[in-house]
């Protein structure tokens, strides 16, 4: 399948002051974008074209670095936008998934503060994920576009910590990105169908 992006499901503006339209418009118009048709560049020829973008993502990790990361990327970012939604974050979660943090990871809290430890602590461009493994929660980070599905776990939830993705916003203060990612613009919703597909 060829690549193709998917438009942004609210509009630019709707995360305001979390995440301004200027940071949605380059991050999905511009980066995103790129991803897109970069990846499709080299999705020709690459044997893989028949394949879906999990599959392409799994199987040309290790083997074709340039189409993982465009791939990787676009598979990131097309969960990302669903990630967060108008007046979304905070600690009102759906039952079956703060049970789930709560047997699995400690909490809401000891979840909220390792996933924010996770974003703070990957050196340059990455990733913060909250994935299942093995039918359980973990929080995991990767660098670039790497993400769980090449570690055999299901990410249901990530937080985009490359700079694109909170510079206009907060400059250098990621730590306060990934704050207000978690208190104000998770989709927890959207996570729980992740969560819910992954476990059954
Ligand atoms: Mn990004």
């Amino acid at each position: 399948m060829s690549f193709e992006l998917p438009d942004l499901p609210y509009a630019y503006d709707a995360l305001a002051p979390y995440m301004s339209a200027e940071t949605l418009e380059f991050h999905h118009d511009k980066h995103h974008q790129a991803y897109v048709t970069k990846g499709n560049e080299l999705l020709a020829g690459s044997g893989l074209e028949g394949k879906s973008l999990e599959e392409i993502v799994k199987e040309s990790y290790g083997k074709n670095a340039p189409l993982f990361n465009n791939a990787g990327q676009h598979y990131n970012h097309i969960h990302f936008w669903k990630w967060m939604k108008k007046d979304g974050g905070g600690t009102s979660l759906p039952g079956a998934l703060a049970s789930a943090i709560s047997s699995d990871l400690g909490g809401f809290d000891k979840f909220r503060a390792d996933f924010i430890a996770a974003g703070i602590g990957q050196f340059g461009s990455g990733w913060a994920w909250l994935a299942v493994k093995d039918g359980k929660l973990e929080i995991m980070k990767t660098p670039n576009g790497e993400n769980p599905l090449v570690h055999g776990a299901t990410p249901v939830l990530g937080c985009d910590v490359w700079e694109h993705s909170y510079y206009i916003d907060y400059r250098n203060a990621r730590p306060k990105y990934l704050e207000a990612f978690v208190d104000n613009m998770v989709n927890w919703d959207y996570v729980l169908e992740l969560y819910e597909a992954a476990v059954k």
